[in-house]
């Protein structure tokens, strides 16, 4: 079966361990962290896909390493995520300097993974401070990564959504079968909706909350659904530790349900307005077990 692999890199001390053990959920460990000593490997699985990430020690000896001919650190990448401390500006140079060495090394090998350029250390109370800084960044990202496939995320240990978003948006870049199951979780609010239940949106995360696919009707609920997926993940995780998880159904400021459901390794949050439960998950379960659950299940080569 086709291995993932999905690269960290960036300067020593950018906060590429922390990122990542923000997605493993180990929080424990983000106190006191060292700088790590070459490379280092994880394997998840994502949608029954094995997915290995590269955690690149950002150290200089290292850095040379891993752009000498020998290495292949770099290489065979799905998806390379490059983290840019945004507090310590006396480094953006030497960020950006690594960077356009990290894409000519890819040049050379004729790869263009899609990168997602991470402007970390963006914590929420000093974030506004930093907002010259960080457009002053995109431009000079931009002007290096012309003709590439990529995308500025702005994140911080201290809000796990800003983690959780970027690093969905990478998988969605290369896991397969999101195509599909966009097609169909859209075809299921078009068929909830001629049914006269008022769904306006479907999200669906794996076992570890990252998010597989989103599909909304409207901005107004995309924002919505984000704002209150992190206290919905609460509560999953919260009931999930003590036990099980079964479904969970919310109503926000009598204008946004959320009605979640555990179905298989997945949880599904369908979102709306005066939604008859009963009915909407039976529309849902006709496209999701004949569909997605086939899709998910199917091995892949
Ligand atoms: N304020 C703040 N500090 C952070 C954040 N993320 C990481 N840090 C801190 O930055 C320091 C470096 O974090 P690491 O995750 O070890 O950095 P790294 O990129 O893995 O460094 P190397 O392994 O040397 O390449 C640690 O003290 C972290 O606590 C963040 O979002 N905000
Ligand atoms: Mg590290």
């Amino acid at each position: 079966m086709k291995q993932f692999k999905v690269v960290f890199t960036g300067l020593s001390n950018a906060g590429k361990t922390s990122i990542l053990k923000v997605l493993d959920k180990q929080f424990h460990r983000l106190a006191n962290m060292v700088p790590t000593k070459g490379v280092e490997r994880s394997l998840s699985t994502i949608l029954g896909f094995p997915v290995t990430k590269w955690d690149l020690g950002g150290q200089e000896q290292y850095r040379q390493e891993y752009l000498s001919p020998k290495s292949k650190a770099l290489l065979e990448a799905d998806l390379l995520v490059f983290v840019v401390d945004i507090q310590d500006w006396n480094i953006y140079d030497k960020a950006i300097e690594f960077y356009k060495r990290v894409l000519e090394r890819l040049k050379e090998n004729n790869e263009n993974p899609y990168i997602l350029i991470c402007f970390h250390k963006a914590d929420p109370e000093i974030y506004e401070n930093y907002k010259k800084n960080i457009n002053d960044l995109i431009k000079l990202f931009d002007e290096a990564s012309k003709g590439l496939d990529y995308k500025f995320f702005i994140t911080s240990i201290y809000n796990r959504r800003s983690i959780i978003e970027a690093f969905s948006y990478g998988l969605a870049q290369f896991l397969p079968k999101k195509k599909s199951m966009d097609y169909i979780l859209k075809n299921f609010i078009t068929d909830a909706q001629q049914s006269g239940e008022k769904v306006s949106g479907v999200m669906l995360w794996d076992q570890n909350a990252y998010f597989l696919n989103m599909v909304f009707s409207d901005n107004k609920t995309e924002n919505a659904s984000l704002t209150a997926s992190m206290g919905i993940l609460d509560i999953i995780e919260s009931f999930e530790a003590a036990g099980s998880f079964q479904s969970l159904s919310m109503e926000v400021n009598n204008e946004y349900q959320f009605l979640t459901k555990k179905i298989g390794k997945l949880y599904t949050i369908i979102v709306g307005k005066g939604l008859d439960l009963d009915n909407v998950w039976r529309i849902y379960n006709k496209y999701y077990l004949d569909n997605l659950e086939e899709i998910i299940e199917k091995k892949l080569d």
